[in-house]
């Protein structure tokens, strides 16, 4: 078959890109006409929403994005169970993209493909790959509770997300030019990752994960009932080379952590102070702590050698009375923690107690050098209501913390909050706004960062009970856009989503740039380069069968609406590797291939390399077809795989 240059020519005079299109000044009257209308329409649905009797809605009009019209900011969410990032324009609280990472995704073939095979299993511990080789093969669930930003000098910088996996023990990395995961690595000798925050100073730097259940070390099977033998483990993750650079074992079970500005320190929430393994045991304490890591001492340590090497990578002892940690007592079971922006204090968030503990990250070394007790770097402490969890920030000295059990947000100013411990007359606490429910994490534009901008603010409340239409006993989450720019807290949208969005984090536009077509060099698809190469193929360009043995490399390219090979064949019980490259390069077209019956599917977005290896085990005809719509004639972009009968 014909190699589909021609067509390429053809379609990129035809199908010109929309961007093109927008900045074509003979369109650009038609374009401004629409911006225009997009306005009016706003302008409209806000007058015409005044007369309504709820003024609530004439405050949405500020959350309102026009057809066409683009969001301010990237929200980037977890999505707990169900595995992935997703992609949310705030503040229009439009779902524009799903990440697979943890899970296997049957629109983009993640979990299938050799691509992300390699991702997903080569950071995998060897006992977990053993345990695999019986069990399925591969993970193909997750729990991602914590997606967050690579920092430079404390602010956002748009290289990568770094996320965790609690139900599997990892750690993920989404890289920001293609919106695509490129590291998953299993974290040796912690159980359960749960909190995870990046260095915010001097870069990223370190990805600093809790392992939030303790467990016997080693846990070889011989301890269950003897807890002073569990621990849990604090692990600095190298966010360049997605390698362990150093754990400390803890007392008590970690919960939250966060960084500070300086590079000197990371905190982490830890309850069961009680070092109990029973809930009873857990929470019969009334103290437990926040947990403050000295990172130049430790790294001084590792540097010297002073450390346990536990499955190939170095572990320092940071229990109670080591020179690398020390512990704050907080009242019963804090959760949240939270670095505000003025680099100075972080939020404790007490869950079980009513109140946040503030932390002055300036009298750390005082702390560390045994001049004041612990407890003495707490320099507020105020009480907001039942059930806080997590703390968010302006930038204007106010912070806003979700109260889970009251269903609130308390918005609330450090400095009055620092006056009242002081001694003064002052209620640090601004305004309370009721939630739809239950809020757990929340999160502010560009909240956690020096460069929060106190405009929005989200609640993520776990439950939505009444506010949409029944859809049966399984409902969505509701994730609430709150107006911060006034003195008081204006809801202004209710955002349905699926399970189960832990948290988010809300990104200025600017900040992140993806591209809009892969480039052809991209190291994603190394090993596909390496075989074309050895087979004396061309990749790009590729139409070729190579039998080698009774493995088959079947290597096409796709130019809309068609696949270089309109037809390959193979023998059963052949093992066949499927490589497809997308050589249109105009913005927004991607094609896929679906083999009918053999239960594959894959995305080949723009300029991107795929491929995908399956036993040809079932005789006779077998359509492929592109499963993205590509074209008028996507319907007719297909192609048949003959699989002849072994000779019996
Ligand atoms: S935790 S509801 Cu998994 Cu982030 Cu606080
Ligand atoms: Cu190619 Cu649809």
């Amino acid at each position: 078959m014909a190699n589909l240059k021609h067509l390429k020519e053809q379609k990129t005079k035809n199908l010109p890109n929309r961007r093109d299109v927008l900045k074509s000044p003979a369109k650009l009257a038609a374009v401004s006409a629409l911006a225009a209308a997009g306005g009016a329409t706003g302008g409209m649905l806000a007058g015409s929403l005044l007369d309504a009797p709820q003024a609530k809605a004439a405050e949405a009009g500020k959350a309102y994005v026009g057809p066409g019209q683009l969001d301010e900011y990237y929200g980037f969410w977890s999505s707990g169970q169900s595995g992935e990032l997703r992609i949310i324009g705030v503040p229009s609280m439009r779902e524009l993209m799903r990440v697979p990472v943890f899970n296997r995704c049957s629109a983009t073939g993640w979990g299938q493909t050799n691509e992300s095979l390699k991702i997903l299993s080569e950071g995998l511990l060897p006992e977990t790959k053993k345990y695999l080789e019986s069990n399925g093969g591969m993970w193909t669930n997750g729990d991602l509770h914590h997606p967050h930003m690579s920092f430079t000098d404390g602010t956002y910088d748009g290289r990568y997300l770094f996320m965790n996996d609690k139900a599997n023990t990892r750690v993920a990395r989404v890289r920001c030019d293609v919106m695509k995961c490129d590291k998953i690595i299993e974290i040796p000798n912690a159980a359960d990752i749960h909190g995870l925050r990046p260095q915010k100073y001097p870069k990223t730097g370190y990805v600093f994960a809790n392992g939030e259940h303790r467990i016997p070390l080693p846990n070889d099977g011989q301890i269950l009932d003897d807890p002073s033998k569990y621990h849990s483990v604090f692990t600095a993750i190298d966010g360049e080379k997605m390698e362990v650079a150093w754990q400390v074992i803890v007392d008590g079970n970690l919960d939250n952590c966060d960084a500070d500005y300086q590079g000197l320190y990371a905190f982490s929430t830890c309850y069961n102070s009680e070092e109990g393994v029973t809930l009873e045991e857990m929470t019969s304490s009334e103290q437990d702590w926040a947990v403050v890591f000295d990172i130049k001492a430790i790294e001084a340590a590792v540097k010297k050698g002073d450390v346990k090497k536990i499955s190939g990578v170095p572990v320092l002892n940071g229990q109670k009375g080591s020179k690398y940690t020390r512990y704050i007592p907080i009242s019963n079971s804090p959760h949240g923690c939270n670095t505000a922006p003025d680099g100075r204090h972080v939020v404790i968030n007490g869950k079980l107690s009513p109140t946040v503990s503030v932390i002055d990250v300036t009298k750390l070394p005082d702390v560390f050098a045994d001049k004041i007790k612990p407890r003495d770097c707490i320099v507020a402490e105020p009480e907001l209501g039942l059930g806080p969890l997590h703390t968010a920030f302006d930038n204007k000295g106010n912070c806003y913390t979700t109260l889970f059990l009251d269903s609130q947000v308390a918005k609330w100013n450090i400095g009055k909050a620092i006056e009242a411990f002081k001694g003064k007359k002052v209620n640090p606490i601004i305004h309370k706004v009721d939630v739809q429910y239950q809020p757990g994490h929340n999160h502010s534009s560009m909240g956690e960062t020096k460069e929060s901008d106190g405009k929005w603010l989200v609640s993520l409340n776990k439950f939505s009970k009444d506010r949409f239409i029944n859809v049966g006993p399984l409902k969505p989450e509701n994730e609430q856009l709150i107006d911060i720019t006034g003195d008081t807290m204006k809801v202004v949208h209710d955002g349905p989503t699926f399970a189960e969005p832990h948290d988010c984090i809300i990104v200025r536009a600017d900040i992140v740039n993806p591209k809009n077509v892969w480039d052809r060099n991209d190291p994603t698809w190394e090993d596909a380069r390496q075989q074309a190469k050895k087979d004396g193929v061309d990749l790009d360009w590729g139409e070729h069968v190579i039998r080698d043995g009774n493995k088959v490399r079947v290597y096409m390219h796709s130019v809309a609406p068609k696949f270089s090979l309109e037809k390959f064949t193979v023998k059963q019980g052949d093992e066949v590797t499927v490589y497809v490259t997308n050589m249109d390069d105009v913005d927004d077209l991607t094609h896929g291939f679906c083999l009918a019956n053999y239960g594959i599917a894959m995305e080949i977005p723009g300029q991107a390399t795929a491929s995908v290896t399956f036993t040809a085990d079932r005789p006779g005809v077998h359509w492929f077809y592109c499963q993205w719509f590509c074209h008028a004639l996507h319907m007719e972009m297909r192609g048949r795989m003959l699989v002849e009968p072994r000779a019996s």
